[in-house]
């Protein structure tokens, strides 16, 4: 798979002192909590299963400490569940005293793969440094060590590259410190007679509590970034578990604090050393903040922080009104400019307008709830554009939306104008319903997309097939091994990535935990 054309931009930003004071002050405290590994597993080659490889019981964890490791011997230990924290061992020596440096390699992985298919062999087109492992020099045994980075894991590899003719090493006592600013007792239990909505809802938790840190990230493994597009999605399940409304408007306050010069805000923040806008700038995650302040609005009621970042929340759309063309059409451009979803085929223009459509349909209330003199010129810019799209991208004939100049029809085009309520409701509930029947070739990649297609036949009033997909896709993640839910799955090319290897890829992803949104919000 190809590198997107990404735009590098030398940005100017306008830091806002106050929100970034109000976000800092909201900064949670993390949760901790220790706990150890379950059981030594092989990994092993099983055609059956995801990537090809299962793990498979190999004894307690208790048994590591009699165990002898000499050069080129190793261990594989499953913590039983995903995990995101510190890792710490002991590790001793036995026989002669030691006279060379004990060398231990340890690979740390979501998945079994992770263990079975070395690193080295990745090709992929983002860095190579997200693969979690760590090659460490040990000078003085015994030594308790404690790894200063976090990592992403159920499975911890230990390799030992090299010891000497005299001496073997033992490990024990190997522990995670587990982190998340996620509150469990806040979650209230579903109880849902449906057992498989009822695992899906209980793993969507786990994956949305494991990416809660010091922002919502997208993924404990990778990006490890606090993304609009996630952010949208982690705050709308937020509210329907953990309700730390504190935690999102924290993140609404970083993103608003450095704007660039225009006022647009970054697709992605950096947190550390200190807070870094991301010189990414895409099109549909800029109009994701506004339309995260109206969620969040809804959903806290908090009027303060509605009437503060109103005007950054407006700003987002009068930006992507300026790249109409004169028939009122967004811009489409030949760089990764919006973003939508990971494939790679995929023309994103129907989906933006869409997006657009959507995001002003929300600031338009918002204005309205703070009094805003630019509700009314917004609301006219609102029919042009709704005109403009029905005009233009809905072809009559083929009875799809149409995008970019080849008049490309897709799922995620229909599924967006479905989501931005340009037709009637029966019209859009007989667009899914075709959409399901006559389905078009540029399919969805990620469960970034697959959500939206099942909140679009939910909102278009499709119920049975909205819960039937649901089921069939997070549920299949299930059957496929999840512990919590992954970033890519495509359940006809279960090897799927589109950086150039699934050993990159992220299995525990933000924006894969929506079915408890959607099965709690929407009551299925
Ligand atoms: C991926 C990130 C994130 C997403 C962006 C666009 O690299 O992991 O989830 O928002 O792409």
């Amino acid at each position: 798979m190809e590198e997107p054309k990404m735009q590098t931009a030398s940005v100017v930003i306008k830091p806002n002192e106050e929100f970034i004071q109000e976000a800092e002050r909201l900064k949670p405290a993390l949760l901790k909590r220790k706990v150890e590994a379950v059981q030594l597993v092989n990994v092993v080659r099983d055609e059956a299963m995801i990537h090809g490889w299962k793990a498979e019981a190999a004894g307690e964890p208790a048994l590591l400490s009699a165990k002898e490791l000499g050069k080129g011997d190793s261990v594989i230990l499953d913590f039983g569940d995903h995990r995101v924290g510190y890792l710490a061992f002991d590790v001793s020596s036995v026989g002669s005293p030691p006279d060379a440096p004990l060398q231990l390699k340890l690979t740390i992985g979501e998945m079994p793969v992770e263990m079975a298919e070395p690193f080295s062999e990745y090709e992929g087109w983002i860095s190579s440094s997200w693969l979690q492992e760590e090659t460490l020099t040990i000078d003085v045994l015994p030594k308790r060590i404690e790894l200063p980075r976090r990592y992403s894991f159920r499975y911890v590899k230990f390799e030992v590259l090299a010891s000497s003719m005299k001496y073997r090493a033992i490990l024990d006592n190997i522990s995670c410190t587990m982190v998340t600013s996620a509150d469990i007792s806040q979650v209230e239990s579903l109880d849902h007679p449906d057992d498989m909505l009822e695992r899906i809802d209980r793993v969507s938790i786990r994956t949305l509590e494991d990416c809660m840190q010091e922002v919502f990230e997208d993924g404990p493994k990778r990006d490890r970034r606090l993304w609009l597009g996630d952010l949208r999605l982690q705050a709308l399940a937020n509210y329907e578990t953990f309700r730390n409304y504190d935690l999102v408007k924290r993140c609404l306050y970083l993103f608003a604090g450095v704007p660039d010069e225009k006022g647009n805000v970054s697709a992605n923040l950096f947190i550390e050393p200190t807070l870094i806008a991301d010189d990414t700038y895409l099109f549909d995650y800029s109009l994701f903040f506004t339309t995260s302040l109206f969620d969040y609005y809804t959903a806290s009621q908090d009027e303060k922080t509605l009437r503060a970042l109103w005007p950054t929340a407006r700003r987002q759309v009068e930006l992507a009104l300026e790249q109409l063309d004169d028939r009122g059409i967004v811009q489409d451009r030949q760089t990764w400019w919006s973003f939508i979803d990971w494939q790679m085929d995929l023309n994103k223009q129907a989906s933006s307008q869409a997006i657009l459509i959507y995001a002003l349909k929300r600031a338009i209330r918002m204005a309205v709830w703070v009094g805003c003199e630019s509700a009314g010129r917004l609301t006219e810019q609102l029919s042009a554009i709704e005109e403009a799209a029905l005009k233009h991208l809905w072809d009559g004939e083929l009875n799809w939306f149409v995008s970019g100049e080849q008049r490309q029809v897709s799922w995620a085009s229909q599924i967006w104008f479905v989501l931005a309520e340009v037709m009637p409701a029966g019209a859009n509930k007989e667009l899914m319903l075709r959409l399901l029947d006559t389905p078009p070739d540029i399919g969805l990649s990620t469960p970034y997309m697959h959500h939206h297609l099942v909140e679009a036949l939910l909102v278009s009033g499709c119920q049975e097939p909205a819960v039937a997909h649901l089921k069939a896709y997070w549920g299949g993640m299930l059957a496929d091994g999840a512990d919590t839910f992954w970033e890519l799955y495509d359940p006809d090319n279960k090897t799927f990535s589109p950086y150039g290897s699934y050993l990159i890829n992220s299995y525990c992803h933000a924006w894969s935990c929506t079915p408890t949104y959607l099965i709690r919000h929407y009551g299925l």
